[in-house]
């Protein structure tokens, strides 16, 4: 009989995915709480076909070389900086990703990270904690306006379009937005949104959230020259990769309230967490979060379990990034 293939499960998983995808390969988990050094994770690989990772597993050059039986590697995550796409399509190596089944949650959120954030709520809640509300007064944690101000998106794809949507229809923003490439007419009527150069929404934004995918051209894209175009009154929330932003002169420009506040969800280097950052309080901090909801993460994770199932199955995936030979 032909030996089913072999799949790593980089991290803990949902059961129900660990059974969906036992129905047709040997599979080998992760136990719960339990992250692989790149060299761990390495030698797991090296006996596999097929692997599903979280958006935290490098694949690069060296990995592939050294795991000359992979043949695909599908990711739990919409973003795949985590993928050396050139070095996986060379060697033959499918990459997938999980996009669409997190839109809306992840824009859920960087809305509700957008309104914590301009409206200080866990700024207020360590405050009331820590029991120092003595007494009422006009100007207790006044924040910023959300309703009838300016949204600026950097980053224009699914999520984006999504947030700009809650803001145009549900908040009475005037949305803004820049990205590589502009959407046609329909899109940006559909949420509402007109697109300026990237100057102008760093310029014009009372709340400015980024959803850009993280590629080297963007790392730390967003800086001291970004902060000093800003509104002193201005709000800064990022959902997309930690690497975008340049986090010291994010601090700087915090404590000397060149901007008014940030919210971050990501991290460079998560999760460590650049120590300055947990000084200062006009920052929102949470813990890439951005997707976490129970369905949304289930269909996720079922989403890399099909794409692997496709490949082996049918040689179909759902969500491709790169093309390669098939099976
Ligand atoms: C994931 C994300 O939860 O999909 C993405 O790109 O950032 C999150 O939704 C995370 O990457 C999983 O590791």
């Amino acid at each position: 009989m032909r030996q089913r293939p072999a799949i790593l499960i980089a991290r803990d998983v949902f059961p129900a995915v660990v059974e969906r995808l036992r129905e047709h390969f040997e599979v080998e988990t992760t136990p719960p709480g339990v992250v692989w050094s790149a060299v761990e994770f390495t030698e797991r690989l090296q006996d596999k076909d097929g692997v599903l990772t979280t958006g935290g597993e490098r694949i690069d050059a060296a990995l592939l070389a050294a795991c000359p039986r992979l043949k695909i590697a599908a990711n739990l995550a919409v973003g795949h900086n985590n993928f050396d796409l050139d070095a996986m399509t060379a060697a033959g190596v499918l990459a997938t990703n999980a996009p669409d089944v997190l839109t809306e949650t992840t824009a859920d959120f960087g809305f509700a990270l957008l309104m914590a954030t301009a409206r200080r709520i866990t700024e207020s809640e360590h405050f009331l904690r820590a029991g120092r509300w003595k007494q009422w007064s006009l100007d207790l944690f006044a924040g910023a306006d959300i309703h009838g101000t300016t949204l600026g998106i950097l980053g224009m794809g699914r999520i984006g379009q999504a947030i700009a949507r809650r803001g145009a229809h549900g908040f009475g923003m005037r949305v803004i937005y820049h990205n590589r490439s502009r959407l046609d007419a329909a899109k940006e009527a559909a949420c509402g949104a007109r697109y300026v150069s990237r100057d102008e929404l760093f310029a014009h934004a009372d709340h400015v959230v980024l959803v850009l995918p993280y590629t080297p051209a963007a790392h730390h894209t967003v800086g001291a020259a970004e902060f000093a175009l800003m509104k002193p009154g201005a709000t800064l929330v990022n959902i997309a990769r930690g690497g975008i932003v340049d986090e010291d002169a994010l601090v700087a420009a915090l404590r000397e309230r060149r901007i008014a506040a940030a919210g971050l969800d990501v991290f460079e280097g998560e999760p460590q967490v650049n120590p300055a950052l947990l000084t200062v309080p006009n920052v929102v901090l949470t813990p890439h979060i951005a997707s976490a909801t129970l369905p949304t993460r289930m269909a996720m994770a079922m989403l890399a379990a099909e794409n692997l199932i496709g490949f082996f199955t049918t040689g179909q995936v759902r969500t491709p990034l790169n093309r390669v030979s098939s099976v």
